[in-house]
């Protein structure tokens, strides 16, 4: 079973995508998803130039020693492009395999270890009550488990929030196109920590009050704090018992978490940027972390993310597989076979990607009941139908960046 064609297609139905497609010489397709948000064209020519001349004539079953060739053989190691390409070849290569032995993927990572993935989706608004109304949105679209993200008073538009609805032009846009937005520059958004600190339990307390004590609900900090603040945050939230406080600090330096953790028992979840098991080195050896927010787009794929969250599991550290529209739906699915199967599944984020990028990729997963489930499809269960992709070219896009008050640049 030898590679003998390996397609990059970029497409941009809703937003843009990055997917590698195998052929082989007996005819099995296989498609990995390599979306790197606002910068996918950089992995989209590491790929076609550097990555799918060795794959050609290679044996697709040899999974692991194609991971291990072009992780190592690049001697330049890690890296959000690096591994972004690596995770497409490599899901690629899981979905030709299952495909071949006409098995769901799942059942070679070791079969179905429960019956549905819990998934949580992303309630916003501008204030109370447009946050109340998209919470009750999403419960009604049968979410069991919600991240909140708020307004500010005083600042005028927050990555996380519907649409910068507060903007002319943007009234009624859906969020969840965003951050990557299809501008030639990205779009400056405002900043003030002081601000949020003071706000933000005021919301969780009016949420717990609306929508009772078992809801859980998650909230995403967005690198934006140091840790001190973090701390403070963690510890003010404490009363409305978050299933996790995400990306409190900025990720990488992992010496902040430990500090953050001396002062809370607010669960946290970190690791959407990280991309190999070293980026949690720390975190996981020490428990300094509940959740790992790797998506398998981001991380080498399944093998390696599989690595990483059994190295977790020794620690009582659960999964939350990162998953907002901008992973494809072929790196959701990639997710959901490994959610299913891992032992220490937590939840996994679920974002409805729009009409256009269902047309393209058809696929075979369904949310039900605020369950996840992958199907029984062989392979992935995920089909690019390329004529459709064809019909929407690349457009450029950036993520938002913020400043504060007098002008600096900050995390976000
Ligand atoms: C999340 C994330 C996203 C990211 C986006 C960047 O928790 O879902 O923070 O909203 O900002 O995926 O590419
Ligand atoms: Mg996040």
């Amino acid at each position: 079973m030898k590679i003998e064609r390996a397609e990059v297609i970029v497409t941009s139905p809703d937003r843009n995508f990055v997917t590698l497609k195998l052929t082989t010489d007996d005819g099995i397709t296989g498609i990995g998803d390599g979306t790197l948000n606002g910068r996918e064209l950089a992995v989209a020519s590491y790929l076609s130039e550097h990555v799918v001349p060795l794959l050609i004539d290679r044996d697709a079953s040899r999974i692991e020693d194609t991971w291990q060739f072009l992780y190592r053989s690049a001697y330049w190691r890690r890296g959000p492009v690096t591994m972004a390409a690596i995770a497409a070849v490599d899901v690629a290569l899981w979905d030709i395999k299952a495909k071949s032995v006409g098995l769901p993927l799942y059942q070679l990572l070791g079969g179905a270890s429960r019956e549905g993935i819990l998934a949580y989706g992303h309630a916003s608004g501008k204030d109370t009550e447009a946050l109340f109304d998209s919470v009750r949105s999403h419960q009604e679209q049968g979410y069991r488990a919600i991240r909140i993200q708020t307004g500010v008073p005083g600042l005028k538009s927050i990555y996380g929030v519907a649409a910068n609805v507060t903007q002319p032009g943007n009234e009624g846009k859906r969020y969840d196109y965003e951050p990557a937005q299809r501008a030639l520059r990205p779009a400056e958004e405002d900043w003030d920590t002081r601000s949020y600190l003071r706000h933000l339990p005021t919301v969780f307390e009016a949420v717990r009050g609306e929508f009772g004590p078992e809801l859980p609900l998650l909230h995403d900090g967005h690198h934006r704090m140091t840790p001190i603040q973090a701390a403070k945050l963690g510890k003010a939230l404490e009363p409305y018992d978050l299933f996790w406080l995400e990306d409190c600090t900025p990720a990488e330096n992992q010496q902040a978490l430990r500090l953050v953790r001396e002062h809370t028992t607010t669960p946290l979840a970190i690791g959407e940027v990280f991309n190999t098991v070293w980026d949690y080195q720390g975190l996981i050896s020490e428990q300094l972390i509940d959740y790992v927010r790797s998506a398998v787009t981001h991380t080498g794929g399944v093998t390696h993310l599989k690595k990483i969250l059994e190295f977790a599991a020794q620690y009582q550290i659960k999964s939350g597989i990162h998953g907002p529209t901008d992973i494809s739906p072929v790196g959701m699915a990639a997710a959901l076979h490994l959610d299913l199967a891992i032992h220490n599944f937590g939840i996994q984020e679920y974002m409805k990607h729009g009409d256009a990028t269902n047309r393209t990729f058809k696929q075979s997963f369904t949310f039900e009941d605020g369950y996840l489930h992958p199907g029984d499809q062989p392979g992935i269960g995920v089909e690019l139908d390329v004529d459709e992709a064809g019909k929407y070219p690349y457009q450029t896009a950036y993520l938002p960046y913020n400043r504060l008050a007098d002008g600096t640049v900050h995390d976000w």
